[in-house]
């Protein structure tokens, strides 16, 4: 299992606590890795301001499920969500499982949050349910296995 997270995230539990919540990135990370230990999965979890690093980090998690080492990637691309055709393709290039999540519900929020580009390349949206929504998309990205 892959959760990568975008630009700015790291800026978590520091500023705008009353839209992202009090959990710093780590915290974040500590609430996936006991989910995915849970779950009995491995779990690589990053985050980057970069949009290229990502694009290839994607590539990478492409290659992993390929060989069966990952179930695919929870994504919670940030701003990227609402400008990257290019994150898009790499989803869709990659073929790789992805449930874009969002700390957010970005529907209830300025009208540029409103279109994702990666949503039509998703199996899933988890979005406005704070840190739990990361819970969420990786128990449903577990799931595809079962079925
Ligand atoms: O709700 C989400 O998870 C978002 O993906 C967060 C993005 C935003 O651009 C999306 O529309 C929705 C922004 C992430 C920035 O995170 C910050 C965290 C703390 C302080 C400032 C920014």
């Amino acid at each position: 299992m892959h959760v990568f997270n975008g630009p700015n995230l790291n800026l978590l539990g520091r500023r705008e606590p009353a839209v992202y919540g009090h959990d710093t990135l780590a915290d974040l990370e500590a609430r996936c890795r006991a989910v995915t230990d849970d779950l009995g999965l491995q779990m690589c979890f990053r985050q980057s301001n970069s949009e290229g690093e990502l694009i290839s980090w994607v590539h990478e998690c492409g290659e992993s499920v390929a060989a069966g080492d990952s179930l695919g990637l929870v994504l919670n691309a940030g701003a990227y969500t609402h400008t990257s055709i290019a994150l898009r393709d790499a989803v869709r290039g990659a073929e790789v499982p992805t449930v874009e999540v969002h700390l957010s519900n970005p529907h209830a929020r300025e009208t540029f949050r409103h279109h994702s580009y990666l949503s039509g390349v998703a199996l899933g949206v988890v979005a406005g349910f704070g840190a739990l929504g990361y819970d969420l998309a990786i128990r449903g990205l577990q799931r595809t296995k079962e079925q």
